[in-house]
This record gives C-alpha cells, sequence and structure tokens, in this order.
C-alpha cells in the first residue's frame, strides 16, 4: 500500500470516528480545507492590523497637494515620501566621492525622508523640467493644504516663507522647489535617534510610529479615518 493511501485511510478513519458515521461530501471537503489551512483562524486577526495607516501624516499631506496641484490643472505626482538611509548615502555622494553635481547636504538618518517627514513632488512626464510657473502654482498649493490642515509646512521653493521663492530672494539659496516638509521634521529625528537609533537599531519609523505622528499632526483627520473605518487596529 502506498504511503499516500495509508495517510488517507488514517485520515477517513479519523473523520468517522469523529462523525461517528461516514462522513458527507461537504464534510470531507471542509476537513479537507481546515488540514490544508490548519492557522487560518490565527490569520484573522493579523490580516486587520494591517490596515493601519502606515505612511505617516506628510504622504498624506502630500496627496492633498497633488489633488489641488491636478485641480489647478497641473499634472503632479509624489517622487519620494520616505528616502532609505542607503539611497540618501548615494545622493550625498554626488559631487563628493561620486561623480555629478552636489544634490543634498543631508548625510543618512539627517534628512526628513528618512522619517517619513517629507514629500518631493514633480511632474509625472517631465519630472524637474518645468516652468517657474508650475512651481510657484506648488507654493501656492501647499499654502492651500498647510492652511486647511492647519499645518506648518516648509517648501524649498521658498524656504522662509516670505512670499519671494529662492530664485529672486537675496537672503535664501539652494532652492529645492520639489521639497516639502513639516517644519518641526527636526523633534521626529531627535525623538527617532534618542530611542531607536541610540539602541543600536538602524532602522525607519514603524507603522504604530507612523500613526502616532498622524494623529499628532493631523488629529481631526486620524478621527475620520478611524470614523470611517479606514483604521483597523
Ligand atoms: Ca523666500
Amino acid at each position: 500500500m502506498s504511503a499516500l493511501r495509508s495517510e488517507f485511510l488514517d485520515w477517513w478513519r479519523e473523520l468517522r470516528h469523529l462523525f461517528g458515521r461516514n462522513p458527507t461530501p461537504q464534510e470531507l471537503v471542509s476537513e479537507a480545507v481546515r488540514k490544508q489551512f490548519p492557522r487560518e483562524k490565527m490569520q484573522v486577526p493579523k490580516r486587520q492590523t494591517a490596515f493601519t495607516y502606515v505612511e505617516g501624516p506628510m504622504n498624506y499631506l502630500g496627496q492633498q497637494i497633488v489633488k489641488a496641484m491636478e485641480d489647478a490643472g497641473y499634472p503632479a505626482k509624489i517622487l519620494y515620501c520616505y528616502r532609505s538611509p542607503e539611497i540618501q548615502r548615494g545622493l550625498y555622494a554626488k559631487g563628493r566621492t561620486a561623480a555629478g553635481r552636489r544634490v543634498t547636504n543631508a548625510k543618512p538618518w539627517e534628512s526628513p525622508h528618512q522619517y517619513y517627514e517629507a514629500v518631493d513632488i514633480i511632474h509625472p512626464a517631465l519630472a524637474w523640467r518645468v516652468s517657474d510657473k508650475y512651481w510657484d502654482t506648488l507654493a501656492a498649493c501647499v499654502r492651500i493644504v498647510a492652511e486647511k490642515y492647519g499645518v506648518n509646512l516648509k517648501h524649498g521653493h521658498d524656504w522662509d516663507g516670505d512670499g519671494v521663492p529662492v530664485r529672486d530672494d537675496p537672503d535664501e539659496q539652494f532652492q529645492d522647489s520639489a521639497h516639502i516638509e513639516l517644519a518641526d521634521w527636526r523633534t521626529v529625528r531627535d525623538r527617532h535617534r534618542n530611542t531607536v537609533l541610540a539602541s543600536g537599531q538602524s532602522r525607519a519609523p514603524n507603522r504604530e510610529e507612523l500613526w502616532a505622528r498622524f494623529c499628532e499632526v493631523l488629529p481631526k483627520e486620524a478621527e475620520r479615518l478611524k470614523r470611517d473605518g479606514r483604521i483597523l487596529r
């Protein structure tokens, strides 16, 4: 007798014992499924926690800015919210130990992107090769969204927010018109450095930390998302 047949007969006897009679075809199927997926019941609560809002507040605000740009007739997309420390290391090397011009002054763990605290918004097809008008419109959209949600945003098109873009502002340098960040991102960086990084773990903020930050920056939106069942914790 083959091992498979022997195994099947053992299972059959087990089922007959369980039901006290020959099982029906439906019972056979459901028992086969249960045998195939013994952990099914354990997987349910785990699957639900996966709905936690994991991107933090800046990705959410970035999406609102993209929508405002589209309303104004300009296509836009988020290029980056999170950027890994490894990618940041590569960018920092440009114009220093690697070829090309310098694109950032931030080393790994020094940019708000490592903490999900910034977005870079660009044109989906033209990327950065757009007119001043495009960036000026983006600046207006950033102001509208910041006001609507009651948050303090900084935009690399006009870092000091005096309405004079970097290109015309003698007090400013390093135009970075795609870049938008939460003004108080350094408090998040310092918190992360003093806890996670100081403990020797080289990891980005996790979903619980990002959700806590979301509630801190966008408390009303957090309540609404919870009410609408979009956050299951
Ligand atoms: Ca300015």
